[in-house]
């Protein structure tokens, strides 16, 4: 591809409970930083989040990215599931205990619903572990009109805290 080839900005979710997830993280964002198509431009603070969802397992950390991409939304979804492959990922129970999990919030403003992919995320209005991070790295974050503030307000952020990075 050319490189003028249009870039896209999309908004990516990491977060996984088992093993070291900030080190997962980390290794995912390289990872994902190493892929054709996609350059990693932002990434927000890493926080210790309770599960959502479904609740009896440990709690996680979660993160999100920015990043510009020259990929389609299913290539970059694909590129998202071989990162979670390539770092031993096996899916099992679904909200279940994970090592790493990449999810695409937002592509540009493309929305979409196909078997494999929902754009924006169906969920990401439902879920602290997003936003909060989200709103490091994109505070004018809206959707439908509604901003990522207001989004925050409707939500339980109380146990969503902000870990020391060094
Ligand atoms: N992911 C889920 C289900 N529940 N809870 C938290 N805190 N963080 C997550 O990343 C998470 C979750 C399914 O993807
Ligand atoms: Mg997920
Ligand atoms: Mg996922």
């Amino acid at each position: 591809m050319s490189d003028k080839a249009r870039k896209v900005e999309a908004f990516i979710s990491l977060g996984g409970n088992i093993g070291d997830p900030s080190i997962a993280i980390e290794d995912a964002l390289t990872a994902l930083a190493n892929k054709p198509g996609v350059t990693v431009t932002t990434r927000s603070r890493f926080y210790r989040t309770p599960p959502w969802g479904k609740t009896d397992q440990s709690e996680f950390v979660n993160a999100c990215a920015g990043v510009k991409t020259t990929l389609t939304p299913t290539e970059l979804l694909k590129t998202c599931l071989e990162v979670e492959t390539s770092m031993g990922r096996v899916r099992e129970e679904r909200w279940g205990p994970r090592i790493i999990d990449l999810d695409i919030l937002t592509y540009g403003d493309v929305t979409m619903d196909d078997p494999d992919l929902t754009l924006p995320h169906p969920y990401l209005t439902e879920r602290a572990f997003v936003l909060v991070p989200l709103k490091d790295i994109a505070p004018d974050f809206q959707l439908n009109g509604t901003d990522i503030s207001a989004m925050l307000e409707k939500l339980d952020t109380s146990e969503i805290v902000a870990m020391d990075q060094h």
